[in-house]
């Protein structure tokens, strides 16, 4: 007998009518998943499959990923350069010499007026590694500001800070392959399922062949958190607390790694002595997580032959996000979970090339993980760029959540941003605006020409988009993916390199420094400024990234291949070559829920959407599953309040007000809520976004507000329609 769809409508996949398939690398998240896109015989993109033999993805995609193609005709695409004099005038359509000259002309007149610092630059984890690189030696090398920053800065500055604090270098020190041998995970605020749908396939992979415990410690029921063999419903923002208990249970128990700690780490005494304050009954109250749980995570967790443990912005994007990530470190390494396979300190990265700002955007230092802070560092990028060591700055300048307040105290005149959106993505959208509205002059460089920010700007330069031009991005296992160019640039758009280029002719000191014209000639020196550092790229090349489908840093000249792990022997960054256990006090400073706002607010992402919605809120196949800004909302307090499952309701902060569709679910606490960011005038109205001391990125996930059914629903519905933008 025959079951299924052997005689009755069977499934067809519809050919469509590819007669190419070109290699590139999916340009949302730090997954780093190639991906092939099909061509027709007019030369349009008619599809995007996974790549078979990608050591990534092996052949998958996930949502995004499969209609990623959709992107190069999608709706307001940048097309040509737009000019405006004043901000209460239309934009015009421009050249780009003319919109160039301008931009140029404006840099150099506020500098002199104001400084040199008085300019910003703002950029982003979502160009090409020798497009960042390219922008780097224009704005330390050329323009010579310091205001340099991304919008890494609320994303990964807390990793990268908690990893140089630990280990004295930046540079996640595990990879994928880990899952293959790990005996016990750990995720702190990571919404694998959702966020990193490849690398959670992977994960799922590796559980199948063989079982070992998943950990998620998140105050959300999220589809990770349903998977798991034990789930920690966390007080907000008290990781840091959980991690300290943890230590102490370890500790109080022998069951550290001795041996590992005497070798690699310094700092134990003053580690253990804090840690000591924190027993698990102290910590439970605080953390909200009980004494036995805790007891039995450290068991489970120190006993484990390899552990390792991943984190995303639950802990990174806090008042304690560095201290989280050296809590996290120092969990490890007390464990002896660090260079070995399945046991690591795994940062989960955010954005396609979030890895290669910090590698080689010279945003908060030089090239190659140099600091501006070393002399010879300075000395030999400036040797390299052929300028005077003395044109850079002796430390680092404003962070981009520093920049704003600068903007409002007239410290900077100009701002230029590429590739960001914060009048949707930075907190406290109210104060964002009126910051913007008093700048003198700004840039907007994009790929769509209806990016919210381009209502403030003077300037908006088309940029085409990742598939439309080549270089590489490095993903979450520091693997170098090379993306190819499969289309031309839309329009009159052209590749940020192209612009950077440009804009470096209009300087004397642009016109003496070298800028290649092509990505393989700038990787060229990106592989030169390499050599013999751990963030070594010396053995590789375009053509050889492309056939091994990525290369993991290090890769040392004549290697054959990439490096899976860093710190195999236990060798670190720091002087002396150890690891350091930093003592963690915890201090509580987050606006916590009260009688007058009783509801935290968490705020995060859905698997359909990327960040501010330019791109996915335009493809009809993934804007369809969330096309209007909501709420998830405890149905007990729901009640309470008078408030049913999809009516509006209004919710209320110290800084402003949103309108949103309620959804009415258990996935949240009865005294929390969550709004998922990306859509323009909702979350960031509400949010406060205190800054980490160390890393300066805000705590998008901790602030409270009180909740009202919306008064008026017709009315609701409209402003709910408004906050779309598109
Ligand atoms: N589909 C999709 N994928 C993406 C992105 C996207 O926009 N859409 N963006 C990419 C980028 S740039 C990033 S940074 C990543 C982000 O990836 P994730 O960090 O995984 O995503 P989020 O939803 O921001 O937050 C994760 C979780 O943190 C939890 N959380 C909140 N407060 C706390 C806390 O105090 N402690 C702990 N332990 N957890 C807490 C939230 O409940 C949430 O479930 O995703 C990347 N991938
Ligand atoms: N409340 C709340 N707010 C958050 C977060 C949160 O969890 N909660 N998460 C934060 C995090 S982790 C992040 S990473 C930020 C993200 O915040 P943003 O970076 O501001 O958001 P994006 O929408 O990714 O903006 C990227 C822009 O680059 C454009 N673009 C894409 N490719 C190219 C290209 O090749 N060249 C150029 N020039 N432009 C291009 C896109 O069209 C888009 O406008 O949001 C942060 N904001
Ligand atoms: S998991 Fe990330 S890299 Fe892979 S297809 Fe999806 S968005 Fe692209
Ligand atoms: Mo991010």
């Amino acid at each position: 007998m025959l079951f299924g769809r052997h005689t009755k409508n069977p499934i067809k996949i519809a050919d469509k009518g590819a007669v190419e398939w070109k290699y590139t690398t999916c340009g949302y998240c730090s997954t780093g998943c190639s991906i092939e896109v099909g061509i027709n015989a007019e030369g349009k993109a008619v599809g995007s499959r996974g790549v078979g033999n990608a050591p990534v993805n092996q052949g998958k995609l996930c949502i995004k990923g499969i209609f990623e193609h959709e992107l190069f005709n999608s709706a307001n695409r940048g097309k040509t350069p737009l000019l405006r004099d004043r901000v209460i005038d239309s934009y015009r359509e421009a050249g780009w010499d003319e919109a160039l000259d301008k931009t140029a002309a404006e840099i150099k007149r506020i500098q002199e007026k104001y400084g040199r610092d008085s300019v910003a630059i703002v950029s982003t984890g979502q160009i090409l590694t020798e497009e960042f690189y390219t922008l780097g030696k224009l704005a330390r090398g050329v323009i010579g500001t310091n205001n340099y920053d991304g919008n890494t800065t609320l994303c990964m500055a807390s990793a990268v800070s908690g990893y140089k604090r630990s280990f004295g270098s930046d540079g996640p020190p595990g990879c994928y392959d880990d899952f293959d041998s790990t005996e016990c995970l750990m995720a702190f605020g990571s919404n694998l399922p959702e966020q990193h749908p490849i690398i959670f396939w992977r994960l799922k992979m590796a559980l199948e062949k063989r079982k070992f415990p998943i950990i998620v410690v998140d105050p959300r029921v999220t589809m990770f958190a349903q998977m798991a063999d034990i789930h920690l419903p966390i007080t907000p923002g008290t990781d840091v607390v959980l991690l300290n208990a943890l230590a102490h249970v370890i500790l109080k128990e022998g069951l550290q790694d001795q041996a590992y700690i005497d070798a690699h780490c310094s700092g134990f005494e003053e580690f253990k002595t804090l840690v000591e304050q924190y027993d698990p009954i102290t910590a439970s109250r605080i953390c909200g997580i009980d004494e036995d749980t805790i007891r039995v995570v450290a068991r489970l967790y120190a006993k484990a032959g390899a552990a390792m443990s991943i984190w995303t912005m639950g802990i990174n994007q806090s008042t304690h996000g560095s201290d989280g990530v050296v809590g996290i470190n120092s969990l490890n390494l007390i464990t002896g979970n660090i260079g070995k396979p399945g046991g690591t300190s795994l940062s989960i990265t955010g954005q396609c090339n979030a890895m290669g700002t910090r590698e080689w955007s010279s945003a908060s230092g030089l090239p190659g993980y140099r600091a501006l802070e070393k002399d010879k560092d300075r000395e030999d990028i400036a040797k390299f760029w052929g300028i005077d060591p003395e044109f850079f700055p002796k430390k680092r300048g404003m962070f981009m959540t520093d920049i704003f307040p600068a903007i409002e105290t007239g410290q900077i005149k100009a701002l230029w941003l590429i590739a960001t959106n914060p009048m949707t993505s930075m907190p406290n959208t109210p104060r964002i605006k009126k910051t913007l509205e008093k700048l003198e002059f700004m840039v907007v460089q994009d790929a769509y020409a209806d990016v919210e920010c381009t209502k403030y700007a003077h300037v908006f330069l088309p940029a085409a988009l990742w598939g439309e031009k080549e270089g590489c991005f490095t993903n979450t296992e520091r693997r170098v993916n090379l993306v190819r160019k499969v289309m031309e640039p839309h329009g009159n758009s052209k590749p940020d390199m192209w612009i950077f280029n440009e804009l470096a002719k209009r300087w004397e000191q642009g016109r003496k420094i070298r800028f290649p014209e092509t990505a393989a000639a700038v990787f060229d020196e990106m592989r030169e400024l390499s050599q013999g550092r751990m963030l070594n790229y010396s053995g590789m090349s375009h053509d050889k990234i492309e056939k091994q489908r990525g290369i993991q840093w290090p890769c040392a000249e004549g290697a054959e291949t990439g490096t899976p792990r860093l710190y195999t022997d236990g060798v670190f960054q720091h002087y002396d070559g150890k690891a350091k256990l930093i003592p963690l006090p915890f201090v509580d400073n987050n606006e916590r829920p009260d009688e007058e706002y009783p509801f935290w607010l968490n705020s995060g992402r859905v698997v359909e959407h990327f960040h501010t919605r330019t791109r996915t809120g335009k493809i009809g196949n993934v804007n369809k599953f969330s096309p209007t800004p909501y709420m998830e909302m405890n149905p007990d307090s729901a009640k309470k309040l008078g408030i049913e499952h999809m009516t509006y309701a209004r919710l209320i902060s110290r800084r402003g007000d949103a309108v949103v569709l309620v959804q009415l679910t258990q996935r949240v606490a009865p005294n929390m809520v969550f709004i998922p960011f990306h859509f323009h005038e909702c979350v960031n109205r509400l949010t406060l976004g205190l800054l980490d001391p160390h890393s300066r990125q805000p705590a998008f996930k901790q602030c409270s507000v009180k909740i009202e059914p919306a008064s008026n629903q017709q009315e609701a519905a409209a402003i709910n329609v408004a906050a779309r933008s598109f």
